[in-house]
């Protein structure tokens, strides 16, 4: 059976080691397999939920999508496209917004952790996010979702509003969305164990971008925060050690060991002999991207095309989505 796969990434800055190993490195797997139908969305209509700067923005957007090119995601397998390319977008927001129930908005931690302790100033578009990110899924018939582990809850929105919507309209109008979890666990900052690595973190030194120059790696995993022990014996004097139990994780995403086995190689050793093999590892993972990003943000002729080429697939998938949920609501004649 074809899968049909949908998932996102806001273009809100440098896209970081968390993002790669939460997110695109999964994308490039299910791009890979011929039996899934892949659309990869640049989602600036979510970025903008909180203040962008519109230059930045831009830029912002060429260089992700030159990630997802960089990392293994083929264009002509594969949609690419920036969700304002797409007015289908904002409009199935709008009628889903009149599905959900605000109570069940009201539940969701990420609003809670992004608006902070002034809730009254956060925006509106902040509140109602997931209701955008529902439409997104639910406009391509998406049946599987990649998503981080704190993209889940709203991922279960999703599913919630598809389901009010069929049983209101009573018909299996829209597939129930499953998430599609990769093993990894969450990447975490590299200044602090317990908040995820994150593009709006304010400290440069707390993320590894996947644009960053092997002396930057180098630099940046030397000051990671740890502590003055050795390296742990087992999985359980881990307890109390968040930063390196952060290192260990990435330390088993990259290079694909299981982090039983990464711990077992290095029980007992200075912290410093771990930090340098981390280091060889992430070097040789994120320079090729690195150069190669590079490169296509130099040929902006052809990252418009792709996102041109994009939009056009994406509009007549989802212009079909919108007349038929037109036709369902009595929306037209
Ligand atoms: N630290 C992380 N570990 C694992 N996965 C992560 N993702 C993000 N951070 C981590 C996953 O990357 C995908 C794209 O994320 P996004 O950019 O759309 O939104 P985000 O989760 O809000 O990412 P950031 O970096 O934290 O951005 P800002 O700072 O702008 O909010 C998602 O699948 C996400 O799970």
């Amino acid at each position: 059976m074809i899968k049909k796969i949908f998932s996102g990434v806001q273009p809100t800055g440098n896209l970081h080691l968390g993002n790669y190993l939460g997110a695109i490195k999964n994308f490039v797997d299910l791009n890979n397999d011929s039996n899934n139908e892949c659309v990869f969305c640049v989602v600036d209509l979510h970025a903008i939920t909180v203040k962008q700067n519109p230059r930045e923005l831009k830029s912002n957007i060429q260089e992700t999508v030159a990630t997802f090119i960089a990392s293994g995601i083929d264009p002509k397998r594969s949609i690419i496209f920036n969700q304002s390319g797409v007015p289908a977008h904002a409009e199935g927001a709008w009628i889903l917004s009149c599905v959900a129930r605000t109570g069940w908005l009201n539940r969701m931690t990420q609003f809670k952790e992004k608006a902070g302790k002034d809730k009254e100033k956060a925006s509106v578009g902040l509140y109602s996010y997931p209701v955008l990110m529902a439409a997104d899924i639910l406009l391509y018939d998406a049946t599987h979702v990649p998503v981080g582990d704190d993209q889940k809850q709203h991922l279960e929105l999703s599913r919630d509003i598809a389901h009010k919507f069929n049983t209101d309209y009573g018909l299996d109008f829209f597939p129930l969305p499953e998430p599609v979890m990769n093993n990894n666990t969450r990447i975490m900052s590299l200044r602090d164990g317990n908040k995820k690595m994150s593009k709006s973190d304010s400290s440069s030194y707390s993320r590894i971008l996947m644009t960053d120059s092997n002396d930057d790696i180098r630099t940046k995993i030397k000051k990671s925060k740890t502590d003055s022990m050795k390296m742990p014996n087992d999985e359980l004097s881990l307890d109390g050690r968040p930063e390196i139990s952060n290192l260990l994780n990435i330390f088993s995403a990259v290079s694909k060991e299981s982090k039983e086995l990464v711990i077992k190689k290095f029980a007992g050793k200075e912290i410093s002999e771990f930090k340098s093999d981390l280091t060889d590892i992430l070097i040789d993972l994120i320079e090729p991207i690195s150069s190669e990003i590079k490169k296509l943000i130099d040929d902006k002729g052809f990252l418009n095309k792709v996102l041109q080429d994009g939009a056009n697939k994406a509009k007549s998938i989802s212009a079909v989505t919108i007349s038929e949920i037109h036709d369902l609501m009595g929306l037209k004649s």
